[in-house]
């Protein structure tokens, strides 16, 4: 068979019903009452997830699991020539504290039914395949998100990565610890076969499958996006200081009230946000979380501070709404930028890729710009790589209700399956 073909095959070989198993098992660590998931990064449910999902793997001939230096878990199958540099798809199993259960934990479990239907189909790829399992994507434990991504790619940012704190006071390092301990007893107890992963070694080329978590594919009534870029983010923290003292004691003129000077900036905020949003439907701007101190409800505050995220395709504009979210939080005793992450755009050879198999395996698809940033974003610095969507209900995610029709996330696999065989199998 040639490349193609043997693409086909295994895209033929997924399975749905595999596919759905693997995620509603998934699901169990930090199932929510609601349907929902609360898995945030390196928790007890997040190592829990970890261990299963590795250890479905760790011991089966031709793969191997490792863990590096940021608790990125990556699951190996072999290719014939292991000197090559393996092609790389997965995604990230932690969630937000009300997520649901696809974001992230569908491109980790994509990539494993891949691996699934090389074996179904008996294939030997000439390159090793990997599937990841990155680190705090999300960013609601240790903000910011994309942690375990970044410092793959650039190890240095470890160091500073390591001293943020949690709100429990616990370190990312310390966090990070544990977890490669917990990942090293696993292996040891249960006769993992491992290997050496270091940060930043080479990739051949990396595609990370995800549903849209946003509205197009379903408005469209397709079933694949092939994602061509990532559009632009930018997170603030605005922190705005007062005085304590009581509620019931303390008139008006004495008063320096936090959360006066916090909750006008923040309503200044959301009524430019609303006015800019509506001339520009692809500007995005959200107050997130809203905090105060000491949050007593008989003491004037003391400190109040809110997040700001925001995000478009195009970096000059950021640049300009920036400057003005400043001005109108210009009370502010403190702005911290978290986040700044340019837009990114995909390889477009690989893109082509992703069309292609769409086309082969008859699966309606189009070319999309992606609104979420993705594991997928600091890799693209790295190696070539492109994304792979799938439809998400009523556009709906970061919410338990997040769903995807079976078929669709099936869809989607496919579509992985021949770009990944295809990379594999170069000749
Ligand atoms: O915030 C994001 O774009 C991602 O879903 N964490
Ligand atoms: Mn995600
Ligand atoms: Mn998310």
């Amino acid at each position: 068979m040639n490349t193609a073909e043997l693409a086909e095959t295994c895209a033929g070989a997924v399975s749905g019903g595999r596919l759905g198993r693997m995620l509603d098992e998934l699901a169990q660590w930090g199932a929510r009452e609601d349907g929902g998931v609360d898995r945030q990064t390196l928790t007890t449910q997040d190592l829990s997830a970890r261990r299963w999902i590795a250890g479905l793997y760790a011991t089966r001939a031709g793969y191997k699991v490792a863990i590096d230096a940021a608790a990125n878990i990556f699951i190996r199958r072999e290719g014939n020539d292991p000197a090559l540099a393996p092609v790389l798809t997965g995604s990230h199993l932690d969630t937000q504290p009300a997520g649901g259960r696809l974001d992230g934990a569908f491109g980790v479990v994509a990539g494993l039914e891949v691996f699934n239907a090389l074996d179904e189909a008996g294939i030997r790829t000439q390159r090793a395949m990997e599937v990841a399992a990155w680190t705090n994507e999300e960013g609601c434990r240790f903000s910011p998100g994309l942690m375990g991504s970044n410092a793959f790619v650039d190890p240095t940012q470890m160091d500073g990565l390591r001293s943020v704190l949690d709100a429990q006071g616990i370190t990312f390092g310390a966090a990070v610890d544990s977890a490669c301990q917990d990942f090293a007893e696993s292996a040891r107890s249960n006769g993992w076969h491992g290997f050496d992963a270091p940060m930043k070694r080479a990739i051949h080329a990396c595609i990370e499958a995800h549903i849209e978590q946003g509205p197009e594919l379903e408005r469209a009534a397709l079933q694949v996006g092939c994602v061509n870029a990532i559009q632009g983010v930018r997170w603030y923290e605005m922190t705005f200081s007062g005085r304590s003292s009581h509620a019931g004691t303390t008139p008006l003129a004495a008063r320096d009230d936090a959360m006066v000077k916090a909750v006008a900036a923040a309503h200044a905020v959301l009524g430019m946000a609303a006015l800019e949003m509506q001339a520009d439907p692809s500007l995005r701007i959200t107050v997130g979380r809203f905090q105060a101190l000491p949050a007593s409800i008989n003491t004037i505050a003391r400190e109040a501070r809110f997040t700001i995220d925001l995000r478009h395709p195009d970096d000059k504009v950021l640049e300009a709404m920036q400057v003005r979210l400043l001005q109108l939080c210009a009370q502010a005793s403190h702005t911290a930028v978290l986040l700044c992450k340019p837009p990114v755009p995909f390889d477009a050879a690989l893109h082509q890729l992703t069309q292609e198999a769409c086309t082969r395996l008859g699966l309606p698809h189009m070319s999309m710009l992606s609104g979420a940033f993705h594991d997928a974003m600091p890799l693209a610095a790295h190696t070539p790589t492109v994304m792979l969507f799938a439809p998400s209900r009523d556009g709906l995610s970061h919410n338990p209700a997040e769903h995807t029709p079976i078929e669709d996330l099936t869809a989607c696999t496919r579509a992985l399956a021949f770009c990944m065989t295809r990379l594999a199998c170069p000749n």
